[in-house]
């Protein structure tokens, strides 16, 4: 039997704390995989079961009809299990109403966008998913193509401008420095091209407000859907597998109304970037390190890696020596005790998160994780050995027969055979652009 708003759970599952038939949605989300479902949708659950109203969320699929064939059928409906070495505990999430897929129906995204219920519209679309080229400019040429998310955003807003609405929070939840000022650049250069009318309605009506989120959300595998048929007595195509931690830090400025997200554990700060910067170059840092070098010593998980005595000291020295002392803290940010918590989450055993899932898009991920550490260190006349070591991984890793899944795959491939890797890849004109300087 399939889930359904329907299906009578067992009494130990925590149900939508709200009516979710009364509810309107309040919220577009664009890219909305296991990430966002098990993170950002889970506050807006709690925000409704507080008493907000009129959050419903909206999910789009740009491309895949994958999450709509899971959630659809399902009344939207969907199980998230948090694991720890003490145990397993599921709740029914009830935020998301329906999933939409731009690619067979452009039309009811931008008619979702343009919706006068609409406040929010936000994204995990990952890294390569805002289309910027290598100088860090928006590449216009992908971005007038079927799959960009500006397209959709540019014609809802406009049909909001022309129907006499105000304009949106543009919300990025992906792992990129200053992921609110990025997006809000890349949409201006879209806009200026493409929909210059738009422009200074879009400065005057819009915002886009930094984000940093963490959550470790491993890809469900069959295994899991098997365990959360047993304990549900149904089926969930769309059931996650997070662990206990969640953070969310949100710079405080919203263009119109917002769930009351601080009544239900997120931060809304005047500045994000202590934090982001924190969790780029220490959790992402590490996890990228993790990932490529525990590949290359036969691993197949993040907590088998960090269990390895050759790879642990490595880790630890990467936060700790290299990454921790590039970052401004915010008062009272805590960089040791951030460090000591990330080992801990590292070495959940009951969270069962694939290095090679990690390892994907490293060209996207590498210049925030490592380059920025290494250039901040290098200024200052000083190495960094424990990313340097990561580096070498991830090279041996484009030479080795792992699939690589990159938007870079085929230049990475051919540089990374050449004698001069590294020049090539990270150099003047490589293929990353990177403000630090191979020696
Ligand atoms: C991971 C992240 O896949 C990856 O690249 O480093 O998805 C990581 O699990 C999240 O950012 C944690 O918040």
């Amino acid at each position: 039997m399939r889930l359904s708003p329907q299906t009578t759970l067992p009494a130990s599952i925590q149900m939508p704390g709200y009516d979710r038939a009364a509810q309107a949605a309040g919220i577009v989300h664009i890219g909305i995989g296991a990430f966002h479902r098990a993170h950002q949708a889970v506050y807006t659950d709690d925000a409704m079961a507080a008493g907000d109203r009129n959050w419903g969320i909206v999910g789009v699929s740009l491309r895949s009809g994958d999450v709509a064939a899971q959630l659809n059928p399902q009344g939207g409906l969907y199980t998230v299990s948090k694991r720890s070495a003490t145990g397993s505990e599921m709740r029914l999430i009830g935020a998301v109403q329906k999933v939409l897929v731009a690619a067979d129906d452009p039309q009811t995204v931008i008619d979702a966008i343009a919706a006068p219920t609409t406040h929010i519209v936000s994204f995990t679309v990952t890294e390569k998913g805002y289309l910027r080229r290598p100088d860090g400019a928006l590449d216009l040429a992908a971005a007038i193509g079927g799959s960009s998310l500006y397209r959709f955003v540019a014609a809802g807003l406009a049909a909001r401008k022309a129907a006499g609405l105000g304009g949106l929070t543009l919300l990025s939840c992906d792992n990129l420095p200053g992921n609110g000022a990025v997006l809000r650049r890349l949409m201006r250069e879209y806009l200026a091209a493409y929909h210059p009318g738009l422009s200074a309605w879009f400065d005057g009506e819009c915002t886009c407000p930094a984000t940093m989120i963490d959550r470790i959300v491993p890809a469900t595998t069959d295994a899991d859907r098997a365990r959360v048929e047993a304990e549900l007595g149904a089926r969930d195509e769309g059931a996650l597998v997070t662990e206990a931690f969640s953070q969310w830090v949100i710079e405080d400025d919203f263009a119109g109304p917002r769930p009351r997200w601080e009544a239900v554990g997120a931060e809304l700060v005047a500045d994000v970037a202590p934090y982001e910067t924190a969790k780029l170059r220490m959790l992402n840092g590490a996890h990228s390190a993790l990932a490529y070098i525990g590949l290359g010593r036969g691993h197949e998980f993040v907590h088998q890696a960090i269990a390895d005595p050759a790879i642990r000291p490595l880790i630890d020295r990467l936060m700790r020596d290299e990454a921790a002392p590039t970052i401004e803290v915010a008062p009272g940010q805590d960089l040791s005790a951030y460090a000591d918590a990330l080992l801990d989450r590292f070495t959940n055993p009951a969270l069962h998160h694939r290095l090679i899932q990690i390892a994907m898009d490293g060209s996207q991920k590498i210049p925030q994780r490592w380059l920025e550490t290494l250039a901040w260190h290098q200024a200052r006349g000083a190495c960094c050995p424990s990313i340097e070591a990561a580096i070498a991984a991830w090279l041996a890793f484009l030479r080795s027969d792992h699939p690589l899944d990159d938007p870079l795959a085929v230049g990475l491939r051919e540089a990374a055979a050449s004698p001069h890797a590294v020049e090539r890849i990270f150099g003047e004109g490589g293929l990353i652009a990177s403000g630090w300087k191979p020696a």
